[in-house]
């Protein structure tokens, strides 16, 4: 294989970000994917776009399997499921998804994942107001301790940032068709999934809550190497809030040993097996979200669920993990 680039796109208007777009491409599809991030910002009308490209070693890209894809049915007249609704994200013409019930799910599925449910709660309540300073909208993610509910980012505003991460070539375009297929072929499923991925694949690993901050954008997920990427509504449109928030949970070494890599997975059966918490730092896990180079592969599997039946065919509890 060639070596890789790392595409970084930053958008800003009056010093503030309004997007960022992350790719890890072949040398020799760097050229198309720079102009095509370019002119999806340009569309934006941002003031300032900053492009980064870096070179990327082959040899220092890790493979990790893509979380399979669950949209989740809930109770409930209101939230009505999704998948094959051809809008792209998720709702059906004239459902009005009930964000409430939505946020319920999420803090049982975060328990089930290993998140003490009062973190669990505090973490929708950061999002809901806004997790920056002042209920500011942040750039990148809230780091929580799964079991304190400690904030363990080291800049509050800005956030940690996931970089350096892709659909392996040889997966991209299938994955793409498969999403399409299933009504998600909204680019933000793609991307999330895709960060959602890497996430999952860092050592000290929990679960993942995010919805997006676009006002007119009100799926969300949660992920987790137990779980998968599991969709779901989760607030009201024309709300402004979103944000991210990754649980870890740290490891018993503070020296600065290198984050333990996983082999090359093949595509995993059904949730691929959470990574122990091993013997690495909170800058060990900071680092493997921010540069380590991660290629995302194996066959998709993306399905709807009612969500008693999630749990049981993930032979977890309602609440927490088995
Ligand atoms: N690394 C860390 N945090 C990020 C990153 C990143 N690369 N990109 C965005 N964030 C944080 C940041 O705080 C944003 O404000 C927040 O996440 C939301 O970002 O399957 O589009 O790009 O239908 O608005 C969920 C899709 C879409 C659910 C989420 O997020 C579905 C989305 P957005
Ligand atoms: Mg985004």
């Amino acid at each position: 294989m060639p070596d890789f680039f790392s595409l970084r796109l930053r958008a800003e208007t009056s010093g503030m970000h309004v997007s960022g777009a992350e790719r890890l491409v072949p040398e020799t599809e760097a050229a198309p994917v720079v102009a095509a991030l370019l002119e999806r910002s340009l569309a934006r009308r941002a003031q300032r776009l900053v492009l980064t490209a870096e070179r990327v070693d082959e040899g220092a890209i890790m493979e990790a399997p893509l979380l399979p894809v669950t949209t989740l049915e809930l109770p409930g007249p209101l939230a009505i499921p999704c998948v094959g609704g051809g809008q792209g994200h998720g709702t059906r013409a004239g459902a009005a998804p009930d964000p409430e019930a939505g946020r319920r799910a999420a803090a049982g599925l975060l328990a089930a994942a290993g998140v003490v449910p009062t973190v669990a709660a505090r973490a929708l309540n950061w999002l809901a107001a806004g997790p920056g300073p002042g209920g500011r909208v942040m750039r990148g993610a809230v780091l929580a301790d799964a079991e304190t509910g400690e904030r363990l980012e080291p800049d509050r505003a800005r956030g940690v940032r996931v970089s350096r991460f892709d659909y392996h070539p040889a997966v991209r375009d299938a994955v793409g068709q498969a999403l399409r297929k299933a009504g998600l072929a909204h680019f933000r499923v793609g991307e999330a999934l895709a960060v959602a991925s890497k996430v999952a694949a860092a050592p000290g690993a929990v679960a993942e809550l995010c919805w997006s901050d676009d006002p007119a954008y009100t799926w969300g997920y949660v992920a987790a190497p137990v779980l998968g990427y599991v969709r779901l509504p989760l607030k009201s449109d024309g709300d402004p809030k979103g944000g991210r928030v990754f649980f870890l949970r740290r490891g018993q070494g503070r020296a600065a040993a290198p984050a333990p890599v996983p082999a090359p997975a093949p595509a995993p059966a059904s949730a691929p097996a959470p990574v122990p918490a091993g013997d690495f730092s909170l800058d060990d896990y900071i680092r493997f979200l921010a540069a380590k180079p991660v290629l995302l592969r194996g066959p998709l599997s993306i399905t709807t669920c009612r969500e008693e039946d999630f749990y049981a065919g993930h032979a977890l509890r309602m609440g927490r993990a088995r």
